[in-house]
């Protein structure tokens, strides 16, 4: 029988409407210092289930999110699970052509778009035609479209749906080797399932904790760091709507004195650098710092530790599983690996043929545990591939010490990761391709200064084509077309790329030129 009353929304929200910190922060806005309690968040939460019944959006209907970390980010994700609507919070970096792939891929209904990003993704919204209705939040007007506040202030609010653990909640989309998006689909029994392993016994959070994810929101390592593990134990989270760079996270740590940060590698080197040209000490609220998106470089690991007295525990996640599922812990830190799984995961190392690799080898990473994504939307190949049964691929190249833990070594794949986000080398190569200039091009990681991976591009000229300026303007044009991140830090132009009989290019070769 198909469990009922498990809606992920009431365990994480209304639950703690009857406890005695309901008017303690549930999220605290960095910079505007604006704020929703615990009992406020419950009624916000319950006014999406009206506000989506008197715009004739329904049960199972997708409402994507393209939205900076504020206050209202918890309100419509959590909202949208009470009312059954599944809320799709998309990365709010991406370029506009991308935005209208992933709106047409999973026909949203609804989207609920910060005002400071609907310049980016208004000139596609004619092309998406499932698209009805687009809540805008903040700004002075909402023109031609709805504006949040105004439709959430004339809304009731109701009890949330009844829904399944196994019941699909929400999705995120994560990026493929192609650069086509897949949409991983989420059952609302995987929220409490990382809050429960991860949040609780490897991060120890507790109700008296603050803690602030650099990481944002819409990535599934932010999404449980800011929005379900805070809000598992009756926490406050720090929101930072802006980039996060070393000045503005410094701030919001000095500010806020969050005994919880979460960030990604790229950032703790900058912050790094900068802790080390200022002569005021130490964070002593610090009591966690966590990393992951890609691996921590040993020598960041040290830096941070010796600055600010807390150890970064480096962990591996995706977003197939939800969080994270191999870690260090508290105690027991060895910079350059990834540790041990986490309670609740199981992990194993294959090699090509499927067989178990013993301690020492080399293999591909296997992850069993109750988070795992039930499948790829509209990708039955690619889910059957991933999905094993209980266990999932991770596409993670590892191997396990004498001692039992575990070490970074690569893909199965050419896909990188920078800034902690996926980057596809034929993604960036087709975006290349599309300047005039360019008659072919191959994308590799290379390593920057601090040992992180960064694209580096090799293009070929078309015969008579000049190269002056080109570096700038592949720069530019990568950025505009698929994603700020993704462009080539290093520019190399040479008269011809090594490829295999077959043609196809073969970008182990160029990659042993490993720094730029
Ligand atoms: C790589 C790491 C080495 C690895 C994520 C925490 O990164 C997350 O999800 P994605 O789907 O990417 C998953 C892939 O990223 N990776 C992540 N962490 C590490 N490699 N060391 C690490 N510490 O290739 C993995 O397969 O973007 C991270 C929580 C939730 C997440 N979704």
């Amino acid at each position: 029988m198909t469990p009922i009353g498990e809606n992920a929304a009431s365990y994480f929200v209304d639950r703690h409407v009857a406890c005695a910190y309901r008017d303690n922060p549930a999220f605290i806005e960095s910079g505007t210092g604006r704020q929703i309690c615990y009992a406020e968040l419950a009624r916000q939460t319950g006014r999406m289930a009206d506000l989506y019944a008197r715009h004739g959006i329904r049960r199972e209907e997708r409402a994507a999110m393209i939205v900076l970390d504020c206050i209202e980010f918890p309100i419509v994700f959590w909202g949208s699970l009470k009312a059954g609507v599944i809320p799709i919070p998309l990365n709010t970096l991406l370029a506009s052509n991308v935005y209208a792939a992933i709106l047409n891929d999973c026909r949203a209904r609804a989207l609920f778009v910060s005002a400071e990003l609907l310049p980016v993704v208004a000139p596609v919204l004619d092309a998406c035609p499932h698209l009805e209705k687009v809540f805008v939040i903040g700004g002075e007007r909402a023109g031609i479209h709805l504006g949040f506040h105004e439709e959430i202030a004339r809304s009731q609010s109701r009890d949330p749906v009844s829904a399944s653990a196994d019941e699909c909640a929400f999705w995120l989309y994560s990026s493929g080797s192609t650069g086509q998006p897949k949409g991983v689909r989420h059952v609302h029994g995987s929220l409490k399932y990382t809050a429960d392993t991860y949040g609780a016994q490897v991060l120890g959070i507790a109700q008296d904790d603050v803690v602030f994810s650099a990481a944002k929101l819409f990535f599934a390592f932010g999404l449980g760091n800011g929005l379900t593990f805070p809000l598992s134990v009756g926490a406050t989270a720090v929101l930072l709507a802006g980039r996060p760079t070393p000045e503005s996270v410094c701030a919001v740590l000095r500010q806020h004195k969050p005994t919880i940060f979460c960030g990604v590698p790229t950032l703790y080197a900058a912050m790094v650098a900068h802790l080390e040209s200022e002569t005021t000490s130490g964070m002593p609220a610090l009591r966690r710092c966590i990393s992951a998106g890609e691996a921590l470089p040993e020598q960041i690991g040290t830096h941070w530790r010796n600055l600010t007295g807390c150890d970064i525990l480096d962990g591996v996640g995706s977003t197939e599983m939800l969080h994270i599922f191999l870690s260090n812990r508290p105690g027991d830190v060895i910079y350059g690996t990834s540790g041990i799984a986490v309670p609740g995961y199981e992990v194993r190392l294959v090699d090509e043929a499927g067989a178990e690799v013993d301690r020492g080898g080399l293999g591909e990473l296997l992850v069993k545990g109750g988070s795992s994504a039930s499948d790829y939307w509209n990708l039955r190949d690619k889910s059957r591939a991933t999905f094993e049964g209980e266990w999932t691929r991770t596409g993670d190249k590892y191997q396990k010490t004498q001692n039992g833990r575990f070490v970074y070594c690569g893909r199965t794949d050419d896909m990188f990761k920078v800034s902690g986000i996926w980057v596809s080398p034929f993604e960036i190569e087709q975006a290349l391709l599309t300047h005039p200039n360019v008659l072919e091009a191959a994308v590799v990681a290379a390593c920057d200064a601090e040992g992180l991976e960064k694209p580096k591009a090799f293009v070929v000229l078309k015969p008579g084509a000049a190269g002056d300026h080109l570096a700038e303007e592949l720069k530019a044009l990568v950025k505009e077309r698929i994603g700020k991140w993704k462009y080539p830090r290093w520019v190399e132009i040479v008269p011809g790329l090594p490829k295999t009989a077959t043609g196809k290019i073969q970008r182990f070769k160029l990659r042993d030129a490993r720094r730029g």
